[in-house]
């Protein structure tokens, strides 16, 4: 039998935390066959909650749930963490300014990056969810520095999915046959959704839909404010597509992409496309024995470059801010 896969989750209390850990403790974040381990990480409020989340993982009796371990210390929630999803985040609350925001994500993701660099496992490979995910991530990843910086990855595969479901409806094929979507950039309004290299059906996508103005006004907008649209219709913002989306991108990060498809990350920049090198942005990537690799050689028309140069702009804004605050 193998040995268990110790899963960190931070938030677990909160509404993408119930979403996200009976998935991880059925099989579905790392393969039918790997035991895991929980580590549920939460503020002191959120203990008591945390409890009876796990109340309800025992009682479903997971076969590969192998233990469940609550802390409200991250020096202990990321002690031998082999996988740390950074879910628990400050939200911006109303007359909060960009630098309150980074301030007060600043506060959680920085110690946690330190007790990530001083506890986990070697192998450790972190998805920061919490927003303002790329920069949060960011921070985590500057106060690790025993930590190769690729094992810090912020999510933007909510955005992927949700391109690629506007594009099956737009396009009527379904999603098993789109491939090679892009979101670039910040994961925030800014961010791109990029179909000009995608297929539907092995044909170009652009070509297939052959309507910019739709692409400019409609699919952009559509999937960059698709979270608002949600907190409008439910009254609460995404909860069980981000857990997925989280759920898909570890699982491809493990498990690797389809030869023929790609998926989108947010990673640490190499200087490709010309987004400026540390920075964690999304680009088109592959993911291939444990490691994400960013697509390269792809080439870029100005409807493209704007919109990246646009969302890499803001990243490194927020990267200039959190440097000015000490958290980096
Ligand atoms: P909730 O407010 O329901 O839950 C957050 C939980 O985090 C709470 O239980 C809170 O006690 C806990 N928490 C706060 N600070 C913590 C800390 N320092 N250590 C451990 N736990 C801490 O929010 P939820 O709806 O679950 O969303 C969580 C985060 O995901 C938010 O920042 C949200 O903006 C972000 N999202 C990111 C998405 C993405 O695509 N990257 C999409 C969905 C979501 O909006």
């Amino acid at each position: 039998t193998r040995t268990p896969v110790t899963v960190t989750v931070t938030g677990a209390a909160g509404q993408i935390g119930y979403a996200l850990l009976f998935r991880i403790a059925s099989g579905q974040l790392l393969g039918a066959d790997v035991p895991v381990k929980l580590r549920l990480l939460e503020i002191p409020q959120g203990l008591k909650a945390a409890e009876g989340t796990a109340m309800e993982l025992d009682d479903c009796a997971f076969p590969l749930l192998q233990g469940i371990d609550i802390s409200d210390d991250p020096n202990v929630g990321f002690d031998g963490a082999n996988v740390a999803l950074l879910v628990g985040a400050r939200p911006r609350t109303k007359g909060m300014e960009r630098g309150d925001l980074l301030e007060a994500n600043g506060g959680i993701f920085k110690p946690q990056g330190k007790a990530i660099n001083d506890h986990a496992a070697d192998d450790i490979k972190v998805l920061v969810v919490g927003n303002p995910a790329n920069t949060n991530a960011l921070i985590a990843q500057a106060a690790a520095p025993d930590v190769p910086a690729e094992r810090f990855t912020a999510m933007t595969r909510l955005d992927h999915n949700r391109a690629l479901s506007q594009l099956a409806k737009k396009t009527g094929a379904p999603v098993s046959e789109i491939k090679k979507l892009t979101i670039w950039g910040n994961h925030s309004a800014t961010q791109y959704p990029d179909v000009f290299h995608a297929e539907v059906a092995g044909k170009n996508a652009a070509e297939v839909v052959n309507d910019e103005q739709w692409l400019a006004d409609t699919f952009i907008p559509t999937v960059a404010k698709r979270g608002a649209a949600i907190i409008e219709a439910r009254g609460a913002s995404s909860a069980a597509s981000a857990a997925n989306a989280a759920i898909d991108h570890v699982h491809t990060w493990v498990n690797g992409t389809d030869a023929d498809d790609w998926t989108s990350a947010g990673v640490v920049s190499d200087g490709s496309y010309g987004v400026p090198e540390g920075l964690i942005s999304s680009f088109p990537v592959t993911a291939k024995n444990g490691k994400f690799e960013i697509v390269q050689g792809l080439g870029i028309n100005e409807f493209s470059r704007t919109r990246i140069d646009a969302s890499v702009k803001e990243l490194e804004d927020e990267r200039e801010a959190v440097r000015n605050l000490g958290l980096i």
